[in-house]
């Protein structure tokens, strides 16, 4: 073990300590809310849905008398469906008025709410908000703010502040029911295998799989994870995984390696996959980033109202780069969304622009 290792151990068990304050607090909110309404993202991924499902229920156990609602402007993946999330979805969504307490997760800032922001901006600014969440851009301006750009996945966040709120007096005053339950260790795995791509991103650590281990043992389903999210493509989809690899590109620019592809509306719709599906498509930017000597890599999903690029790197920082394009997210993976169709001529030349 090198001394810099040793430092890092350190300075998280400090870290820890601050943090658990922090934790608490979050309990004296849920005590004195009547009507919870939990958000996130708006382009649903495993661990954002994971942690919102998760915290939802751990409520319902803890406080049962409470109201409280998840909210998305956007269906979710129908990778998902076997999990029958409990949600609340429907385009011009409106927040209930008397939502009193509002816990965001896994979103870097408000605009990252997308439509459910701009159609709820009044309700939201005015409400009192915690915020929960792994992304290194998190603005940390709301009440509460729990951000470890760190933690590999938000719910591995969010299980480590449910662990110290189940035995919490408070929540122990409404019910004598463990919190975190089956189904809230389900949710909470779903989030960090599916954001550590399976526990292979560098900031899965030994307690990232510590975490793991503890949510098989509360009952998590692990090979029901796996076998409905990692082990359940539509043969379309490999076929759409084809034309990405034939499909690549390499680019360099200041002596920076860059591997590309992309996939487009018609591409997807040739093939009968849903373009609003933004499951779809989804792992094949992680198989660019297998190329040995790619400093990153990025891929394009250019559909005719929209564009969304998912950059991943194994060590150069993807996160300031996408930032350069008013994206975000984190040193190894990181995204852009741009309201617009973008020619594949337009592609390196915006390359060439950030890097
Ligand atoms: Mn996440």
């Amino acid at each position: 073990m090198d001394f810099k290792k040793i430092i890092d151990k350190v300075s998280n068990v400090w870290k820890n300590i601050a943090s658990k304050a922090n934790y608490l607090s979050v309990i004296d909110w849920l005590s004195g809310a009547k009507s919870i309404g939990v958000i996130w993202h708006d382009k649903i991924d495993g661990d954002s849905l994971g942690s919102v499902l998760a915290m939802q229920r751990w409520i319902k156990n803890k406080f049962p008398n409470k109201k409280i609602k998840a909210y998305t402007n956007r269906k979710y993946p129908s990778v998902f469906e076997f999990l029958n999330p409990e949600i609340e979805y429907w385009e011009n969504l409106e927040i209930d008025e008397d939502t009193d307490l509002l816990i965001i997760l896994d979103s870097a800032n408000l605009e990252r709410l997308g439509d459910l922001y701009k159609n709820n901006k009044k309700k939201i600014d005015k409400t009192s908000k915690i915020n929960i969440d792994h992304h290194i851009s998190n603005d940390k301006f709301w009440d509460i703010n729990i951000v470890d750009w760190q933690s590999p996945a938000t719910a591995q966040i969010v299980y480590e502040i449910l662990k110290i709120l189940d035995v919490h007096p408070m929540a122990q005053m409404n019910t004598l029911k463990n919190g975190i339950d089956d189904k809230v260790a389900l949710y909470l795995l779903m989030g960090i295998l599916t954001d550590t791509q399976n526990f292979m991103i560098p900031l899965a650590t030994d307690k990232t799989l510590e975490v793991a281990a503890n949510l098989i043992k509360l009952w998590a389903d692990k090979q029901l994870l796996i076998n409905n999210i990692f082990l359940n493509k539509k043969p379309e989809e490999l076929k759409l995984q084809w034309l990405v690899l034939d499909r690549i590109k390499k680019f360099e620019e200041n002596g920076v390696k860059c591997y590309w592809s992309y996939y487009n509306q018609e591409d997807l719709e040739k093939l009968g996959l849903d373009p609003a599906d933004s499951w779809v498509g989804r792992s094949l930017v992680s198989i660019l980033n297998q190329i040995s000597d790619a400093d990153f890599v990025c891929l394009w999903k250019l559909l005719d109202d929209e564009t969304t690029v998912s950059f991943r790197s194994k060590a150069y920082d993807v996160n300031a780069l996408a930032q350069k394009l008013w994206g975000g997210g984190h040193k190894n993976a990181a995204g852009v969304k741009f309201d617009k169709k973008i020619s594949i001529q337009e592609i390196e030349k915006m390359l060439q622009k950030v890097i």
